[in-house]
């Protein structure tokens, strides 16, 4: 038998990631897209000393207390919403994730969304592909400025000020954002952005982009009372998590035209997308897609595997999540 640390790949992944740790390691890889449910995922990690999955499989107590062995969880995703963290780090178990290396792709679909939604280019397409396009008239998909109007950005990390920079130079807005904290003086004047508290956010954002990490904190941060707080001509942007945005108040909010449009990349219950946001025609919707370069997806698949690799042959994580005060390396 092997003395190589034994690692399970949860999902499919590129076949040169998963050539490179079964380098380093013993390998069982998910062959499949279909996620493996906690009883699945459970009895797969039993006998691993590590895995590498991805932001939707729920890493909680119940499940580490079934996996003796288990060391490290290597997320393919910057959120890790998905682990409870105080569980992994009171079962020694590191927990990692993949930033930076998908800011600026990240970012540059959020503003992609951003115009998409602005500008009605999915409800638009449907209209031409059913046949309906007729004549030219005035009003026909008229949507709202971009160039010129005021960007409001509710979580200012790293994929924020990517947002920021692009509307702040590429579209001359005018930027505002509202983060857990302010960002330092000489990054707010790269971004050209400038602080303000939800509710001033709320009011004064022709465009409001979500990219605030997912906690107990940030959900529902836009429910029902803040889409009334908007203005009636505002789009409303997620790129962030499902679960920030209460979809059935938005749905109806949508619906009774409370505010003009909405781009979703993410959703409360996905891929279950609420039947209310199906079914309004002023809302653009992607599959969580807005890391999905091939280069970034690559990178991000690498950057787990580095961060197992890391931890098994040098004892730590490349981008550890938490400080688990002893692991159980014997
Ligand atoms: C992932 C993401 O594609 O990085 C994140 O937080 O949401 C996406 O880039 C997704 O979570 C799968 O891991």
């Amino acid at each position: 038998p092997s003395s190589k640390p034994r690692i399970l790949i949860a999902r499919r992944i590129f076949p040169e990631v998963v050539q490179r740790l079964s380098q380093h390691f013993e390998v069982q890889a998910n062959d499949d897209d279909v996620q493996w449910n906690a009883q699945q995922l459970a009895a797969q990690l039993q006998d691993k000393d590590g895995v590498l999955t991805t932001g939707g499989q729920r890493i909680d107590a119940p499940l580490l207390a079934a996996c003796p062995r288990l060391k490290i969880v290597a997320n393919m995703a910057v959120g890790y919403n998905n682990f409870d963290v105080p569980a992994m780090t009171a079962a020694g178990v590191q927990g990692t994730n993949t930033p930076d290396v998908l800011t600026e792709t990240t970012a540059d679909f959020g503003f992609a969304l951003l115009m998409a939604t602005a500008r009605r280019m999915t409800e638009s397409e449907h209209y031409l592909r059913a046949g309906l396009w007729k004549n030219w008239s005035y009003d026909m998909f008229a949507g709202s400025e971009v160039h010129g109007s005021t960007l409001g950005i509710l979580g200012m990390g790293r994929i924020g000020q990517g947002i920021a920079r692009r509307g702040a130079h590429g579209f001359g807005m005018r930027v505002i954002y509202h983060n857990r904290s302010r960002l330092a003086a000489e990054l707010e004047a790269e971004c050209r952005a400038s602080y303000v508290d939800k509710d001033q956010l709320l009011a004064e954002a022709d465009h409001l982009v979500l990219v605030l990490p997912y906690t107990p904190e940030s959900h529902h941060a836009i429910g029902a009372a803040e889409l009334a707080r908007m203005k009636p001509t505002a789009t409303l942007i997620n790129i962030a998590r499902g679960g920030i945005v209460d979809d059935a108040a938005l749905a109806q909010a949508l619906a009774e035209r409370r505010i003009a449009a909405a781009g979703l990349d993410v959703f409360e219950s996905e891929p279950a997308v609420h039947p209310g946001l199906l079914q309004v025609p002023n809302v653009v919707l992607t599959p969580h897609i807005a890391s999905a370069t091939v280069p970034t997806r690559l990178a991000m698949a690498n950057l787990a595997a580095d961060n197992l690799i890391a931890f098994f042959t040098q004892g730590w994580a490349l981008t550890p999540v938490n400080t688990p005060a002893s692991t159980k390396f014997e």
